[in-house]
C-alpha cells in the first residue's frame, strides 16, 4: 500500500470534540472526573460503553448537553456518574470525542444525510461469499469507497472457498492493492487473526455470505445467530443494531447487521482519487471540469498518460468511480441477521 496517501483532517468531516471549543474553566467539574470509554452497542436511547480497562460495558444515557449528536458504535466518550456496571445503573455520556474514521451509510445515493454508522474502525472487513451468493463486484466497490474516504483501510474477506477457487474473484481488486483474506468454513482463521488481532475492525457483507459464523469462530462466546433468519421480531438475535465484540486476542469487531442500504451520496470523484497519491497527482494536469472517466467524455484526462502499476490502478479507480455513479448495487439486501 505504499501509494496510498494518509489523511489529514480536512480530508474527512468529522464532529469536531468539544475540547477546545471553550476555556477550561467553564467546564463542570464533573467532566474532568470522566472516565474514558469505548461504546460497543446502541439501542433506543441508551449506549454500552466499556470503559477503558475494565470488561463489561455500562448502560449510558446521552447528557441533555449533547443534545441529538449522533454517537455510534466504536465512538470514544466521557462517562460520568455510575459507572459500576451494577443491575439497574445508568451512567451518563458527557463528551463524544473526535473520530479517528466514520463508516457512513445513507438511505439512497440520492439521500442528503450523512449517517455514521460506525466511529473509529481501523478497518473495514468486507466479507464477500465467493459462491451462494455470488460475489458482486459492484458491492465490494462501494465498500471500498466508502471505507477509503472514511479513513478505513478495506480488507476483502471471501469465505465459501469450499464452493469455488477464491483466486479469480480476488483478482479483480489486485490493482488496488487491497489485502485478501480467506474464511471460508474449511479455512484456517489465522490470516483473518493476524488482520484483525488488536486493531478495531467493522464488518459488513450481503445476508447469507457467512457473517455470523465467521465472528463465531473469531469470538467463541459471541453466539451469533446463523442461517437464515427470516420474519421481525423472531429469536433473540434478530436486533439490527450494530455491535462491538471484543476479540480474544485483544482487539475489537463490529458486527454491522442493520446496514440495509450503503449509498454513497456524500462522495465525490475527487475525494477518492485524493487516496491515491499517484493519482492525485496526476490529476492536478487535467483540464477544468474533467470528471477523470476518459475518453469520451473525457479525452485529456491525466490519468490516461500514466503506465505501469499507476494505469492499472487508474483503471481499478475509474471502476470505482463508476460504481459511484450507478444505483445499482447500492442496496446490501441485509434485512435482518
Ligand atoms: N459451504 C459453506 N457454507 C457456509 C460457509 N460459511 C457460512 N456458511 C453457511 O452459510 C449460511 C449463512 O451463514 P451466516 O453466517 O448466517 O451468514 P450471515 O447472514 O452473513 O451472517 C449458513 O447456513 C452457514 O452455515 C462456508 O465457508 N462454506
Ligand atoms: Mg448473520
Ligand atoms: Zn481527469
Amino acid at each position: 500500500m505504499g501509494n496510498r496517501r494518509y489523511f489529514d483532517e480536512s480530508d474527512v468531516r468529522v464532529r469536531p470534540g468539544r475540547k477546545g471549543s471553550r476555556p477550561r474553566t467553564k467546564d463542570r467539574p464533573a467532566h474532568e472526573d470522566a472516565k474514558q470509554g469505548m461504546v460497543v452497542s446502541k439501542d433506543r436511547g441508551r449506549w454500552g460503553v466499556v470503559i477503558d480497562g475494565e470488561t463489561s460495558p455500562v448502560v449510558c444515557m446521552r447528557a441533555k448537553d449533547l443534545g441529538r449528536t449522533n454517537i455510534v458504535v466504536g465512538d470514544r466518550v466521557g462517562v460520568v456518574g455510575d459507572t459500576s456496571g451494577q443491575p439497574g445503573s445508568l451512567a451518563r455520556i458527557i463528551k463524544l470525542e473526535e473520530r479517528s474514521s466514520v463508516l457512513r451509510r445513507t438511505a439512497d445515493d440520492t439521500d442528503p444525510y450523512e449517517r455514521i454508522v460506525v466511529g473509529n474502525a481501523d478497518q473495514l472487513l468486507i466479507v464477500t461469499a465467493v459462491a451462494d451468493p455470488p460475489p458482486r463486484a459492484g458491492f465490494v466497490e462501494r465498500a471500498l469507497v466508502a471505507a477509503f474516504v472514511g479513513r478505513l483501510t478495506p480488507v476483502l474477506c471471501l469465505t465459501k472457498t469450499d464452493l469455488a477457487d477464491p483466486a479469480e474473484f480476488a483478482a479483480e481488486f489486485a490493482d488496488l492493492e487491497v489485502p485478501v483474506v480467506i474464511a471460508g468454513v474449511t479455512d484456517n482463521l489465522s490470516g483473518v487473526r493476524e488482520i484483525v488481532g488488536g486493531k478495531v475492525t467493522a464488518l459488513i457483507g450481503h445476508s447469507g455470505v457467512g457473517k455470523s459464523t465467521l465472528v463465531n469462530r473469531l469470538v467463541p462466546d459471541a453466539d451469533r445467530a446463523t442461517g437464515a433468519v427470516s420474519g421481525v421480531g423472531k429469536g433473540r438475535h434478530t436486533s439490527t443494531q450494530s455491535v462491538a465484540l471484543r476479540l480474544p486476542e485483544g482487539g475489537w469487531i463490529i458486527d454491522t447487521p442493520g446496514i440495509r442500504s450503503f449509498g454513497l451520496a456524500h462522495v465525490d470523484a475527487e475525494s477518492v482519487i485524493g487516496v491515491f497519491e499517484d493519482l492525485a497527482q496526476a490529476v492536478e494536469q487535467c483540464p477544468r471540469g474533467c470528471t477523470h472517466m476518459g475518453p469520451p467524455a473525457d479525452p485529456e484526462c491525466a490519468l490516461d498518460s500514466l503506465s505501469g502499476a499507476s494505469q492499472r490502478r487508474a483503471h481499478a479507480v475509474r471502476k470505482l468511480l463508476q460504481a459511484l455513479r450507478s444505483n445499482d448495487d447500492w442496496d446490501l439486501g441485509i434485512v435482518k441477521d
